[in-house]
């Protein structure tokens, strides 16, 4: 694909995500404040340099009138951005309902609380009409912006019938679909009302991408299992159709995390924090507060190690940055409460006149804020319950090149499969063991420190998310070549 001054174009790609990059915040009747919001996939995709790409995507709030619509639509445009609007009925029961409140948990191997059962099990066929619905808003959309030659990349599992939608409207659309989550074992898997449906459609895509191997694994052998297919080395086979599933484990952008930690502003800020905590060891857990991130247990493994080692007690600080995330869901909302009830024991327990051994926040840390703290941590903390892959340890990491800090990280996060080596891995529901482990990371002797963290640095920074972009549109354009030949022979 060439410009007309020779040089080769950018491809064009449509990222289909359910939440755009940026947040909106309504300022007038048609005037509209735009933010960067954290998370994973937006960390990620922020890496997607190499592309002429555009976000589709919800913009998190209901905008009922046109005027509106419209004008959130133009700012968009600006971000290479275009919304889809639902509305709140849509909201509550494709979002909070059948993304969050079936496929999110049971992706993550936890049960549905009991007394949500009978709901859930209630209202599953209309929410499962919602996200078929509101798959079919998402399909409008890109089908409106497509151009040929276009590669659509679908996202995550809030979009498992975008691929088939696409595929019917149009055969030769390039569609790939890569999920975030974990993909579970299809023992969990067939225990959804609609497991055959959901797998069918995204099998419509070309390439189907996951974190790690084991989740590619999971998906074939529901697919063999569950509809009764062939799973070939290359991915499953319907028909003569090949679907290829691969594991494309997603990375940072490192640069951006080493460049801010020179700026004079973030070395300020490690100065203060460094002042402030001087004496005591640094210990940091940043996530979003959900249940999968493990933050009880977590807390409840620290309580059990100053418990165990009564010399370490003032001599220590954990900081736990916990952005709030589905405010509105009351399991999010007793997770909220549960975390402040132990915390607040916790320092009630061991806390002194002039200091607390845990400083929890509920809130989003702005990126520079974050780098300095990251940088100034001897110990991370990451204690997923189960994690697709887990950007935080990555991004620690990245900015750990003076301070060669210790990572303690769940098996059950993805990224265990690639920092296995260099972090200390534990399982999360061992409250004896995780409090084990942060008494051996905070006593690790300097060259042990640095020889995990060459490992784990080593790792981040050749694994980027760009790298992981461009891989994965590339085997997606390398796909669909490969499929063309075998038609025709
Ligand atoms: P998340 O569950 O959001 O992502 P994670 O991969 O750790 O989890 O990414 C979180 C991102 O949000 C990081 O970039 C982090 O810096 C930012 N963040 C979290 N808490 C913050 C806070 N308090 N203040 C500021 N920033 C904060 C999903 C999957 C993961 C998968 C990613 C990418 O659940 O398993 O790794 O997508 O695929």
């Amino acid at each position: 694909c060439k410009r007309q001054d020779g040089r080769p174009s950018k491809q064009r790609l449509l990222v289909v995500a359910n939440r755009l990059p940026v947040s909106a915040i309504r300022r007038g009747e048609d005037s509209w404040q735009l933010e960067f919001s954290a998370g994973g996939l937006v960390t990620a995709l922020l890496g997607l340099k190499e592309f002429d790409a555009k976000w589709i995507g919800w913009a998190g709030v209901n905008v009922p009138d046109e005027v509106g619509q419209r004008a959130l639509t133009n700012s968009l445009a600006e971000k290479r951005c275009i919304p889809i609007f639902l509305d709140e009925e849509m909201v509550h029961q494709y979002y909070n309902g059948y993304c969050n409140n079936i496929l999110w948990p049971l992706f993550h191997y936890l049960a549905i609380p009991q007394e949500d059962r009978l709901a859930t099990t209630r209202s599953f066929q209309s929410q499962f009409d919602a996200y078929k619905k509101a798959n079919q808003m998402f399909a409008e959309v890109v089908k409106e912006h497509y151009k040929e030659g276009d590669v659509v990349w679908c996202h995550d599992y809030h979009l498992m019938f975008l691929p088939k939608y696409l595929k019917e409207y149009n055969n030769k659309m390039k569609v790939g679909w890569f999920l975030h989550t974990p993909f579970p074992s299809s023992e969990i898997h067939r225990m959804l009302p609609s497991r055959s449906e959901l797998l069918r459609s995204v099998l419509a895509a070309d390439l189907v991408g996951f974190h790690t191997y084991d989740y590619a694994r999971h998906f074939v052998s529901a697919c063999t299992r569950i509809l009764g297919l062939e799973g070939t080395p290359e991915g499953v086979e319907d028909q003569g159709k090949l679907t290829r599933v691969a594991a494309f484990p997603i990375g940072i952008d490192y640069e951006r995390f080493t460049r801010a930690l020179e700026l004079p502003q973030v070395q300020n800020h490690m100065k203060e924090l460094k002042q402030r905590f001087a004496g005591r060891k640094v210990m940091l857990g940043v996530d979003r507060l959900d249940m999968i991130k493990g933050i009880p247990q977590k807390i409840l493994a620290f309580e059990k190690f100053l418990e165990e080692n009564p010399h370490w007690r003032d001599r220590v600080v954990l900081l736990q940055i916990a952005v709030p995330t589905r405010t509105d869901v009351p399991e999010y909302q007793k997770l909220t409460s549960q975390v402040h009830e132990i915390v607040g024991r916790i320092n009630g327990k061991f806390g002194t006149l002039t200091a607390v051994p845990i400083h929890h926040l509920d809130r989003s840390l702005d990126f520079h804020a974050l780098c300095a703290l990251y940088a100034i941590t001897d110990v991370a903390l990451v204690t997923s319950l189960r994690d697709g892959m887990n950007l935080v340890s990555y991004e620690f990491v990245a900015c750990q090149a003076s301070n060669k800090g210790v990572l303690i990280l769940s098996e059950f996060a993805g990224a265990a499969q690639s920092l296995g080596a260099g972090a200390i891995l534990v399982n999360p529901w061992n409250v004896t063991e995780v409090a084990a482990s942060i008494s051996y990371a905070l006593d690790m002797p300097a060259d042990e420190r640095e020889k995990r963290h060459q490992h784990n640095f080593k790792h981040v920074t050749t694994h980027t998310s760009q790298e992981w972009a461009a891989t994965f549109v590339s085997e997606l354009n390398d796909t669909i070549v490969e499929a063309q030949l075998r038609t025709r022979q």
